[in-house]
């Protein structure tokens, strides 16, 4: 067993931080990591918080996740930034206003390369909160490109932020963000306008497909997150979207839904580690990737070729 990963499940903080770091790094720790905490958790509510830069998403999250404690849950807070390179000093604010303690793990994740990279890296982060013993972990990220879109496929509960005069974010509201929502807010309630921008959601809303007969139908709210107002009922319909998914079975579909994912990839993975280990062993890897390198062989090919070639080789006659 992994000495990090138990420490981890005995909730060891600084033994969770280690083995984030380790996770995201990659490579074998990774997996030993991920596999000594399998069959942990899974009690964990994955909240994500998106929405237009500078809508309030971290002075709500911050309000979220004091009540959330102050209620006794445990409260995990990922910021994902995927147009970053590294951890924005915005965050060092967001860490003071949220304060510390036993309650509260606040990590924040940076684009390293690709967005796939990040989404991963947030979805391993998701899996070793949750593993020790969290009871809502809070995701916030920015905007509502294609990068978010799939982090947001992390969480059980997605909220998207909105203020006061919709203005440019209606582009944003037509590039898919209203199919992914499950609560809206408009926080900013303080400014004029509030209303007739939570108004115009109804509106876009309702213009949507139709909900079948027991669907959720995602509720708006309006909240001034600097103030504290509305925090309550958001957090209460945050905790009423949890309830449903349970009792509809939704949340079972979601983590086998997830446990398949993980097992393609696991199985992508692996196989390439051993087509490259055996292919390299013969000179049939290099001679590939010269054919490849040069144009002379499509990738497709070429891999159809090396495929058949290693299991052709690794199959007893
Ligand atoms: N008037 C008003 N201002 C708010 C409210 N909530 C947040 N703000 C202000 O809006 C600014 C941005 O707030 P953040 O919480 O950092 O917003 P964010 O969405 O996390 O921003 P990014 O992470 O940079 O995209 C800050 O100056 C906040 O004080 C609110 O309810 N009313
Ligand atoms: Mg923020």
């Amino acid at each position: 067993l992994n000495p990090l990963a138990e420490r981890l499940l005995q909730g060891d903080r600084r033994a969770l931080a280690r083995a984030i770091t380790a996770v995201e790094n990659g490579g074998p720790e990774r997996a030993e990591i991920l596999r000594a905490v399998h069959g942990h958790g899974g009690q964990a509510h994955v909240v994500g918080i998106t929405g237009a830069p500078g809508a309030g998403k971290s002075t709500l999250v911050a309000g979220l996740a004091g009540r959330m404690r102050d209620a006794g849950a445990r409260v995990g807070v990922i910021a994902v930034d995927p147009s970053s390179p590294f951890s924005g000093g915005a965050l060092l604010g967001d860490r003071i206003r949220m304060g510390t303690g036993e309650g509260l793990f606040i990590r924040s994740l940076a684009s390293r390369g690709h967005l796939g990279g990040l989404s991963r890296a947030t979805g391993d982060v998701v899996r070793l909160l949750d593993a020790a013993g969290f009871d809502v972990i809070l995701l916030e990220t920015v905007g509502a490109g294609q990068g978010e879109v799939e982090i947001m496929r992390l969480a059980h509960t997605t909220v998207v932020v909105s203020v006061p005069g919709l203005g440019d974010d209606v582009q944003a509201f037509k590039a898919g963000i209203l199919e992914i929502g499950d609560i809206f807010v408009v926080n900013k309630a303080d400014l004029p306008g509030a209303n007739q921008t939570a108004r115009d959601l109804m509106a876009m809303l309702a213009l949507g497909a139709p909900r079948p007969q027991g669907a959720w139908r995602p509720p708006v709210i309006q909240t001034a997150a600097v103030k504290g107002d509305g925090l309550d009922q958001l957090r209460q319909a945050i905790a009423d979207h949890g309830r449903f998914l349970r009792e509809s079975g939704r949340w079972a579909e979601r983590a086998a839904a997830d446990a398949r994912r993980r097992f393609e990839e696991a199985v992508a993975e692996a196989a390439l580690r051993r087509v490259q280990a055996q292919a390299e062993a013969s000179g049939a890897w290099q001679q590939a990737l010269a054919a490849v390198e040069t144009g002379r062989v499509d990738p497709f090919t070429a891999a159809e070729r090396l495929l058949e070639a290693t299991v052709r080789e690794a199959t007893p006659r």
